[in-house]
């Protein structure tokens, strides 16, 4: 990735969860206000099977409210699959490693970065207590040109999941709606449906969300806290602007499981990244606190799908029969220099690699893991693209 054109990686991931069965701002406790928050602040992705909180630190998975596993499936077979999970990444800059991203360890913080890097200055970050770098939710269904009475049934189904961790009810829901839909950061480069097809957003008219999800999440961040990158990865920041979106539908069948990420870098660091690896990391578990020690992982390298099941028929929540978590590439890296958009020469460059996860291996992508990494003798236990 190099400086001064704007480069962005784009992965999409999608989380496939299925289960089957013969049987801070975030940090706040439920009970007290909820609070309009920033940096750190969160959303859950609540509107099919799954309940899942996302962070603008980039993490994922884990549930900040219990801080316990986060990824739940909803259904008649309800229980949680999920520990905790993130993108991270590596590259080499002015020949040293530097790494980023989040695992257990988050380095990112909210907001973009609103000057690129030179060769002699460094990228300055946003505010990042900003309200406008908080974490968007928005679905098609529930805007302002709904009243609340008309969409209250939609609201209070939604409203007792997230009651279970948050001080929240149906009439702040609509209200969060309805402001985060007005305030879309469809400029900053969060999806919307493009209804006059005039090629850019305009409030009011068109519609926020990526076009024909039931659901959508959207922030921005970046990694220019150097406490936060050490402690994540053990490197210095890299410059880099990290806009997430995740998504969903509401339907039966696989989707109805199924969340949907994409994760887009921008290198505004002012310097060029050679041998850049990204990857999604997870710490799956099967059932959950109960559960996770019967866990095996594996991965199907055709379908560029990485998955953990149930080793047994009795893990401690889940009985009676196979559960498991999938984790799918559904679409490689693509560079956007200036005006076009075009895939990568990705042919025989994506990697999967798997084994069965190990804490004392998948801590975090640190400076020493990634070198461990490129010397291709060492898994990191998910999936890896080569940009
Ligand atoms: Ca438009
Ligand atoms: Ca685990
Ligand atoms: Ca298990």
């Amino acid at each position: 990735m190099t400086n001064p054109l704007p480069v962005k990686i784009m992965l999409a991931l999608a989380f496939v969860v299925n289960a089957s069965f013969a049987g801070s701002p975030c940090d706040s406790l439920k009970g007290t206000l909820h609070k309009t928050a920033v940096n750190d602040a969160c959303a859950a992705i609540d509107i099919n099977n799954v309940f899942n909180y996302y962070v603008n630190n980039g993490d994922g998975g884990l549930n900040p409210y219990s801080s316990d596993d986060g990824f739940e499936l909803m259904n008649a077979n309800r229980g949680q699959l999920l520990f905790e999970e993130g993108f991270v990444w590596g590259g080499i800059i002015n020949k040293g490693v530097k790494v980023g991203g989040s695992a257990y360890n988050h380095g990112l913080q909210a907001g973009p970065i609103i000057t690129p890097g030179t060769p002699t200055t460094p990228p300055v970050a946003a505010n990042l207590l900003d309200p406008r770098y908080r974490v968007y939710k928005v679905r098609p269904d529930i805007g302002p040109g709904r009243t609340f009475d008309a969409v209250r049934p939609l609201l209070d189904e939604e409203a007792w999941r997230v009651y279970r961790y948050e001080n929240i009810m149906s009439q702040q829901l609509y209200a969060n709606y309805v402001k985060d839909w007005n305030e879309w950061p469809g400029a900053q480069g969060a999806p919307y449906t493009d209804v006059n097809g005039n090629g850019t957003y305009d409030a009011g008219t068109d519609i926020p969300g990526v076009p024909g999800a039931d659901q959508t999440l959207w922030y921005v961040a970046n990694d220019l806290d150097t406490a936060r990158v050490f402690k994540m990865g053990g490197s210095k920041p890299i410059g880099l602007e990290f806009q997430r979106t995740i998504w969903a539908y509401n339907r039966t069948g696989a989707l109805g499981n199924t969340v949907f990420e994409k994760n887009i870098l921008i290198n505004k660091s002012g310097a060029q990244i050679d041998s850049m690896f990204v990857a999604q990391w997870s710490d799956p578990d099967i059932g959950g606190g109960l559960g996770y020690t019967d866990d095996f992982s594996g991965c199907d390298t055709i379908r560029a799908l990485g998955y953990t099941y149930n080793a047994t028929n009795k893990d401690g929540f889940f009985r009676g029969g196979a559960a498991r978590a999938r984790l799918r590439f559904c679409a490689g890296a693509a560079r956007q220099n200036r005006q076009s958009v075009r895939p990568c020469d990705l042919q025989g460059r994506i990697q999967i690699r798997c084994e069965e996860s190990r804490h004392d291996r998948l801590q975090h992508l640190s400076v020493q893991q990634f070198n461990l990494l490129r010397s291709d003798d060492q898994c990191l236990g998910g999936l890896s693209g080569v940009v």
